[in-house]
């Protein structure tokens, strides 16, 4: 039964949210191409920090309502054409609808569709029990898979993975993960070590250092305590040249200085983390010349990179350490992310 009221996070301005009750959107009042998802986990993204700080060059549409990491169940839907159906099992991605008439969309890029709707800019995201998504973007979880591990996939993981694959780092080379203790950088951890790359985690403190080995990083580099990153990535490399990759998933733009020095020839820095406006990337463009050295950025990722994030996940090949707290928790887990004291990701039960 679909109830006639909901909790839900709702931001009306930079100043924060309030979890307050809204009405439930009925079965009868979906708009066409909309499913209602009840939402029985979410992951909190740092993105969502960025969306209610309102530190961001894009703004969200307020009131708004963040979440895009939501994993859920069809308890209605309105689209003859989609294939979904009530009861099957689904996520919740930052991408929540696209066109799908670009170019940009028919090339499977529905990031970059100009008219994309994005969970918690000018979509309602996963921070409410019964969510109105679009059918368009909605990914099916696969069978047996454990809900809560589950959501941090569909934004974290799947971009993560969409990074790696933009990389062109191969089996065997060496990768450079900034952030690896947070949400994305722990499951880059782990998803570079499934396609056979050696890590190089950079993060700071015992209690990170101490997970990232556990999850398989060869080295690690701690960005507070040393003071010569750039040499100390270099010296972690067999042969003292670098790694091959990075994937910067720091959301503070300190990594974005010093990446492009410290990868070797040939080599690819992959801008991931959102900085607040006005952060720049450093390259010297002398050796970025000499050394063939590669800038290039990646965003989310498409319906199927979402699939196949999931399945890697769903075949036991990357496990992500998840916290799960109630939905009212929200607030501290805001505050430990501000802090840096969250190992892995912290992930809400709407219904606790
Ligand atoms: O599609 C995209 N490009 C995309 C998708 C999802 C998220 C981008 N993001 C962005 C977020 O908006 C945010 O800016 O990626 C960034 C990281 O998100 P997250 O993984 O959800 O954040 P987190 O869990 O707080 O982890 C961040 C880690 O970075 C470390 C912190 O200690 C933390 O473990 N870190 C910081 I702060 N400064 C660092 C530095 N200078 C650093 N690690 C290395 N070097
Ligand atoms: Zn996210």
């Amino acid at each position: 039964q679909i109830p006639k009221k909901q909790l839900a996070a709702v931001s009306d301005d930079a100043s924060g949210f309030e979890i307050k009750e809204i009405p439930v959107v009925q079965a009868n009042e979906l708009e066409p191409g909309r499913a209602l998802v009840k939402v029985l986990y979410s992951g909190v993204c740092h993105t969502d920090l960025h969306v209610i700080k309102d530190d961001w060059p894009v703004k969200a549409e307020r009131p708004c309502i963040a979440g895009h990491e939501g994993a859920g169940i069809i308890v209605a839907i309105n689209d003859p054409i989609s294939k979904l159906k009530v009861g099957d099992k689904v996520g919740v991605k930052w991408i929540a609808h696209s066109c799908n008439q670009c170019e940009f969309c028919i090339a499977g890029e529905e990031p970059l569709c100009l008219e994309a709707k994005c969970s918690g800019i000018n979509a309602q995201g996963s921070f409410m029990q019964y969510c109105p998504a679009y059918t368009s973007q909605l990914t099916p979880i696969p069978d047996g898979m454990d809900m809560a591990e589950a959501a941090p996939i569909l934004c974290a993981g799947v971009t993560v993975y969409k990074a790696l694959k933009n990389s062109r780092a191969r089996a065997g080379q060496w990768i450079a993960i900034p952030g690896a203790g947070g949400g994305l950088g722990s499951l880059a951890v782990q998803y570079a070590k499934w396609m056979g790359l050696k890590v190089i985690a950079i993060d700071t403190g015992a209690e990170k250092k101490k997970y990232c080995q556990e999850i398989g990083a060869t080295a690690w580099v701690d960005f507070k305590e040393e003071k010569d990153i750039v040499s100390a990535v270099k010296k972690a490399t067999q042969d003292g040249l670098g790694p091959h990759a990075a994937i910067i998933t720091s959301p503070k733009p300190e990594a974005y200085l010093i990446a492009m020095e410290y990868i070797r020839p040939r080599g690819t820095v992959v801008a991931v983390g959102l900085p607040p406006a006005g952060a720049y990337v450093k390259a010297d463009v002398f050796f970025t010349v000499l050394h063939n050295k590669t800038l290039t950025s990646s965003y989310v990722g498409n319906r199927q990179d979402a699939i196949e994030a999931l399945q890697i996940v769903a075949d036991g090949h990357v496990k992500c350490r998840i916290q799960t707290v109630p939905f009212k928790s929200l607030e501290k887990v805001y505050t430990q992310m501000e802090e840096g004291s969250l190992v892995g990701r912290a992930v809400l039960d709407l219904f606790a």
